[in-house]
C-alpha cells in the first residue's frame, strides 16, 4: 500500500497547492562528490535551469547532453505560517530516474522509477513562515533492476554513458511540476470508483479511504453546476436517473464532491471530475458503455524540442488538436505513463488511452526491435540474479500508475509492458505477478495487455493468454521486407495473421505499432523507403491487412510525431516514423490517415 495519496493536487477549501516550477539552481555533479560535499544542504555554482523541463538540450556542448550521474537542483521557498498545523508534502510529478530530496540539509525522501509521481512529507522539517531550502538529487542512470531497462558503461576518458535497451532518448531530470502540497491531518487520501450502465440510469459504486475518522460525503454536480446526487458513508452506491454517459469523442463529466466531516464542521473537501463509462471486452468487442469502438490513433511520446520529456502545456494543446483534425480518438502512453494534464485533457476531449508502465527495454538489446526477430539477445531476462529486483520495482510501478490514473475515464486499459522477451519459460511466472497486481488494484478491472514485437509470435509467445486484448508492434514493409520487397511483406504479413487466426482467440487485437521512418524533406517518384510517398505505400498495405481480420479492433500507428533517440546507424537525429514532424507538422501520410479514419465508423467490425 503506497504511504502517500496519489490524488492530483489541488487546491480546495481546505488544501493549498502551490506550484513550484520556474528556474531552479542546478549543478551537474561531473565527480560524483556532491553528497560527501554536503551538497544536500546547497549546491555550489549559480547555474539556473527551467523546471519542468529534461536538461539534455538547453546546454551548446555535449557533455551536458549526454551527462550521465547525479544532477543536482535546488530552489528556496517561503513555507507560509499558514500551514503549520496541517500535513505538508513537497510533491513531484517524476524526477527521472530516481531522486533524493533534502530539506535544510535534512534527507526527507527517496523514489525510484522517473515516470510517476511521489510525495515526501516535510510536516516535521519544515520550518514555517520561514525560508526553506529544498535540494532534489536526480539521477538518470540504467540498470536491470529498474524500469526502463538498460546499462551504463564508462568511457576510457572516465565519463558515463546510459546505453538504454529502448528507442527513446533517455532525458531526465525534473520533468514534471513540483508542488507544495498542505492537507489537513484527518483527510481524504484516496477514491476507487466502479460503474454500471442500465439503460438511461448509472450505478456509481464508491470507496473512500481516509487518514483518519469523520463522517464522509458525496455530491456529484452535473456540468450545470447542479447537484444531482448525494451519498453518505465510506462506501456506497449512487444511483443516477437519466445519466450522461461519458462517450468516444463525446464527454460529459461530473465533479465528484468529497467532503470529510467532524460533526458540522467540514476537516477536508477535495472535488474531482469523474466520467461515468464502462469498458469491457466480449469476445472480439471492445465495449465502451456497452458499444463496440475501433481504436485509432497513436503511439506517442513525451517528446518536443529544446525542454525535451520535460511537460510542455503548449505542445499538449496543439496534440490534441491535431488527433481531434486527424480523426483519432485513441493513444497509448508509450512507453511510460505520461503527466496528468494529459489524462485531464483526454477526460475531457474523450478520448481513449491505453495507459503503459514504464516496463521497456526487459530484452537485452539496444535495438531489441530488430534484434529479436534475428534471436539476438535472447537469452532469458527473467532468470537473472536481478530480477526478483526488478519484479519488485515493475509492480511498484504498476501500483503506483493504477493508483495515479485508475479514475480517469479516458484510462480503458493498462498496458504491462513494451516488447518483453515472452518466448522463454522464465517470462511465464514473472508476467503472470504482473497482471495479477493490476487486476487486484483496479476497482474497475480493466483490461490487460502488453505490447508483443514480431518474435512474440503465435507459436513462440509464452504469455499472449494472460492479455484481455492482444497489442501487436508489426513493421512489415519495414524492418521486414521493406522497399520493392513490400509484396512479400504483405504476404508474410498475412501468414503471421493467418496463424493468430487458426488459434482462435475470440479476443480483439490492437495493432499498437506499424508504419516506417520517413524524411519530412524527402520526396521520390517512385517511391524508396524513407520517402514521404513510401510511408504512404506501407499504411496502405499494413491497412489493408487489418481490413482483412474482423478480429483487428484498432490501429495506432508509430508514430504520432518524430522524436529524439540516442543517436546511432539505426536513426537520422532520432526516429521519424512521425505522423507529424517533431514541430508538429504533417507529413503527407497525414492527409491519408485523415480520410481513413474519418471514414471508419466508431463501431467498425463490431
Ligand atoms: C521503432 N519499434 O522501431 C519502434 C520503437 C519502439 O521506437 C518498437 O516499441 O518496436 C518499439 O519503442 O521505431
Amino acid at each position: 500500500m503506497l504511504e502517500y495519496s496519489m490524488l492530483y493536487p489541488s487546491n480546495t477549501p481546505t488544501r493549498i497547492a502551490m506550484r513550484l516550477d520556474g528556474m531552479w539552481k542546478f549543478h551537474l555533479d561531473e565527480e560524483g562528490c556532491g553528497s560527501e560535499s554536503g551538497w544536500a544542504a546547497g549546491i555550489p555554482g549559480s547555474e539556473m535551469i527551467p523546471v519542468p523541463a529534461s536538461f539534455q538540450d538547453f546546454y551548446t556542448d555535449k557533455e551536458t547532453r549526454e551527462f550521465t550521474g547525479d544532477a543536482w537542483y535546488e530552489t528556496g521557498i517561503v513555507i507560509p505560517a499558514a500551514m503549520k498545523g496541517e500535513r505538508v508534502f513537497l510533491r513531484f510529478g517524476a524526477a527521472t530516474h530516481r531522486a533524493e530530496v533534502f530539506l535544510n540539509g535534512r534527507k526527507v525522501g527517496e523514489h525510484e522509477g522517473g515516470f510517476l509521481p511521489f510525495l515526501v512529507d516535510i510536516t516535521g522539517t519544515a520550518a514555517y513562515g520561514d525560508m526553506n531550502r529544498i535540494v532534489v538529487k536526480v539521477n538518470n542512470e540504467l540498470n536491470e533492476t529498474n524500469i526502463p531497462c538498460g546499462r551504463t558503461i564508462t568511457l576510457r576518458n572516465g565519463r558515463k554513458m546510459t546505453k538504454p535497451y529502448f528507442d527513446f532518448y533517455n532525458y531526465s531530470g525534473l520533468q514534471r511540476s513540483v508542488y507544495l502540497l498542505s492537507v489537513p491531518e484527518r483527510s481524504i487520501f484516496d477514491v476507487d470508483l466502479d460503474y454500471s450502465i442500465c439503460g438511461n440510469d448509472a450505478e456509481i459504486r464508491y470507496a473512500v479511504r481516509t487518514t483518519g475518522e469523520g463522517d464522509v460525503r458525496i455530491g456529484l454536480i452535473d456540468e450545470g453546476g447542479v447537484m444531482v446526487a448525494e451519498a453518505k458513508g465510506k462506501a456506497g452506491v449512487i444511483r443516477l436517473k437519466d445519466a450522461h454517459l461519458w462517450q468516444v469523442r463525446n464527454a460529459y463529466l461530473y465533479t465528484m464532491r468529497i467532503t470529510l466531516s467532524d460533526g458540522s464542521a467540514v476537516v477536508d473537501s477535495y472535488d474531482m471530475e469523474i466520467g461515468i463509462r464502462d469498458v469491457r471486452i466480449s469476445g472480439k468487442d471492445i465495449l465502451i458503455n456497452g458499444s463496440p469502438v475501433y481504436l485509432k490513433g497513436f503511439g506517442k511520446h513525451e517528446d518536443s524540442d529544446i525542454v525535451g520529456r520535460g511537460f510542455n502545456i503548449g505542445v499538449m494543446k496543439r496534440d490534441f488538436e491535431l488527433m481531434k483534425w486527424i480523426g483519432a480518438n485513441s493513444f497509448r502512453t508509450s512507453h511510460y505513463p505520461y503527466d496528468e494534464e494529459i489524462y485531464r485533457m483526454a477526460d475531457r476531449e474523450g478520448f481513449l488511452i491505453i495507459d503503459e508502465v514504464p516496463a521497456v527495454g526487459l530484452f537485452e538489446s539496444l535495438v531489441n526491435f530488430l534484434d529479436a526477430g534475428t534471436g539476438k539477445g535472447a537469452s532469458s531476462f527473467f532468470a537473472k540474479p536481478t530480477t526478483p529486483q526488478l519484479l519488485k520495482a515493475h509492480l511498484k510501478a504498476v501500483e503506483e500508475m493504477i493508483a495515479r490514473d485508475k479514475n480517469h475515464p479516458s484510462v480503458i486499459a493498462w498496458s504491462l509492458l513494451n516488447e518483453p522477451e515472452s518466448k522463454d519459460e522464465h517470462s511465464l511466472p514473472y508476467f503472470t505477478a504482473v497482471f495479477e497486481k493490476a487486476r487486484e488494484l483496479d476497482p474497475q478491472k480493466r483490461p490487460r495487455t502488453f505490447a508483443m514485437e514480431v518474435s512474440s509470435g503465435p507459436d513462440t509467445c509464452r504469455c499472449y493468454q494472460l492479455c484481455d486484448f492482444l497489442e501487436l508492434n508489426r513493421y512489415y514493409g519495414w524492418y521486414i521486407k521493406g522497399g520493392y520487397e513490400i509484396s512479400d511483406a504483405e504476404a508474410a504479413f498475412r501468414e503471421e495473421m493467418d496463424r493468430w487466426k487458426a488459434k482462435g482467440l475470440d479476443k480483439p487485437f490492437i495493432f499498437t505499432e506499424y508504419g516506417g521512418d520517413t524524411l519530412a524533406s524527402e520526396h521520390k517518384l517512385p517511391s524508396v523507403m524513407w520517402s514521404q510517398e513510401y510511408q504512404d505505400e506501407v499504411l496502405e498495405m499494413q491497412h489493408r491487412v487489418f481490413d482483412s481480420y474482423d478480429f483487428v479492433r484498432g490501429e495506432q500507428i508509430w508514430n504520432f510525431a518524430d522524436f529524439q533517440t540516442t543517436e546511432g546507424l539505426m536513426r537520422v537525429d532520432g526516429n521519424k516514423k512521425g505522423v507529424f514532424t517533431r514541430q508538429r507538422q504533417p507529413k503527407s501520410v497525414a492527409y491519408l490517415l485523415k480520410k481513413r479514419w474519418e471514414s471508419l465508423p466508431l463501431d467498425y467490425k463490431g
